[in-house]
């Protein structure tokens, strides 16, 4: 985990002024007093709703951590010391199992099997793991194995296993405004992905604008009006309960008038009303077709990593509600769990295109399957 972020725990104080300002300019009607009444209550309902297996130190707000990456990281925390630390728990925990098995022994078929306990802990999938271990045993039966050596085949399999599905998300030109919807479950790290995404792409040079299209919570609209002012990108935003088809539908209109390449659209995540999840996703899609009959032109959906298989069952519920173009995994910094992306990707076939390993605003890398099976496999770029 990258230390920089963690020692800064972000305060709690209310800002009342700002958020204020931010929704008087995505045209709130007046009196629209609603959203600040207990602010804080609200951001820690929020923080703790539907999040399961939540990692130490979250937090709704964004991380307060300068933007430029090269202050806020050090010279020595590029992105593949983050990557590595954000993978550490997972490369631990499968190095500590691999070192068990494979000290002194020469190779047996017992091995093989912890092996694939040991993959399959790591939640790579019962196919992959099996996969790996008949790999590593082909030609090696009664023969020293080295763990360096075990770890080679095993970066080899995770990376050739995930490289189809290591796509860019590719912002097309021609489509302008470029529209964005992200979905997924509540705490799954929308929000967060959203400003950390934003950052990347004004950094590129992209005008970008955010729709706080996750109407139900006050915390959720404030959460990203935050990251907009810190980003200095226009958000727009309505009060709470207010109608997310007909702001999705006014941000795309907005993003033309302003002429900005790229519109992110927040959304809701409840997953305990799936007919009404459902019914609003299907809604924001259609009515955002009445601007734009091309858009939205990617639906990613936000994953996290620490629920370990339930992320399968949600791909696939996304997958049927929106149509989901691309995945992000985050939190796979909270987890020794990593190898969901295997099972994920071998089941799914869906683009991964970024993962987050951290809360702070650097803390979402490209996705990239040779870095990641090395990282995960504990080895170095
Ligand atoms: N450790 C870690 N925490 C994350 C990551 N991504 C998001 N979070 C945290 O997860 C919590 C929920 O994120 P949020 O963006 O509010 O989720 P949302 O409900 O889907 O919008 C917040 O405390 C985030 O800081 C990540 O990659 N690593
Ligand atoms: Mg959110």
């Amino acid at each position: 985990m990258s230390g920089e972020n963690d020692k800064e725990p972000l305060g709690h104080e209310p800002r009342p002024g700002l958020f204020k300002r931010l929704l008087g300019r995505g045209e709130a009607p007046a009196g629209s007093g609603g959203l600040e009444h207990h602010p804080d209550e609200e951001r820690e309902a929020a923080n703790s709703a539907e999040a399961p297996d939540k990692t130490p130190g979250e937090r709704a707000s964004p991380a307060e951590e300068p933007a430029s990456p090269a202050a806020a990281q050090g010279p020595k925390q590029g992105w593949w010391a983050r990557l590595r630390a954000g993978l550490s728990r997972s490369s631990s925990s499968i190095g500590e199992g691999l070192a068990g098995i494979f000290a002194k022994r020469k190779l047996d078929e017992a091995m093989l099997e912890e092996l694939e306990d040991v993959l399959i802990r790591a939640d790579l999938g019962v196919a992959a793991a099996a996969r790996i271990a008949q790999k590593i045993g082909e030609g090696r039966y009664h023969k020293d194995v080295g763990i360096l050596q075990v770890k080679e085949i095993l970066a080899a399999e995770v990376e050739r296993a995930l490289a189809p599905y290591a796509l860019p998300l590719e912002i097309e030109p021609s489509q302008k405004p470029f529209v964005i919807l992200v979905v997924g479950v509540n705490g799954s790290g929308k929000t967060t992905t959203i400003g950390k995404l934003a950052a990347q792409l004004l950094r590129k040079g992209h005008s970008i604008l955010l729709a706080a299209g996750d109407t139900f919570r006050a915390a959720a609209i404030e959460q990203l009006c935050i990251w907009g002012e810190r980003l200095g990108c226009p958000v727009i935003a309505r009060e709470q309960g207010s109608d997310a088809s007909a702001l999705a539908f006014d941000a795309i209109k907005e993003a033309r008038e302003k002429d900005s390449d790229v519109v992110l659209v927040d959304t809701a995540g409840r997953l305990q009303n799936r007919a009404e999840l459902m019914a609003e996703l299907d809604k924001i899609i259609r009515v955002m077709r009445k601007v734009d009959e091309s858009a939205p032109h990617a639906v990613l959906l936000v994953l996290d990593a620490t629920v370990g298989q339930n992320a399968l069952s949600q791909v696939d519920i996304f997958e049927r509600i929106a149509g989901v173009t691309g995945l992000v995994m985050t939190k796979l910094d909270g987890t020794a769990r990593g190898g969901i992306l295997v099972a994920i990707a071998e089941q799914f076939g869906l683009p991964i295109h970024f993962i987050g390993v951290g809360e702070g605003i650097n803390d979402l890398e490209t996705f990239e399957a040779r870095d990641f099976a090395r990282a995960i496999a504990g080895l170095d770029a």
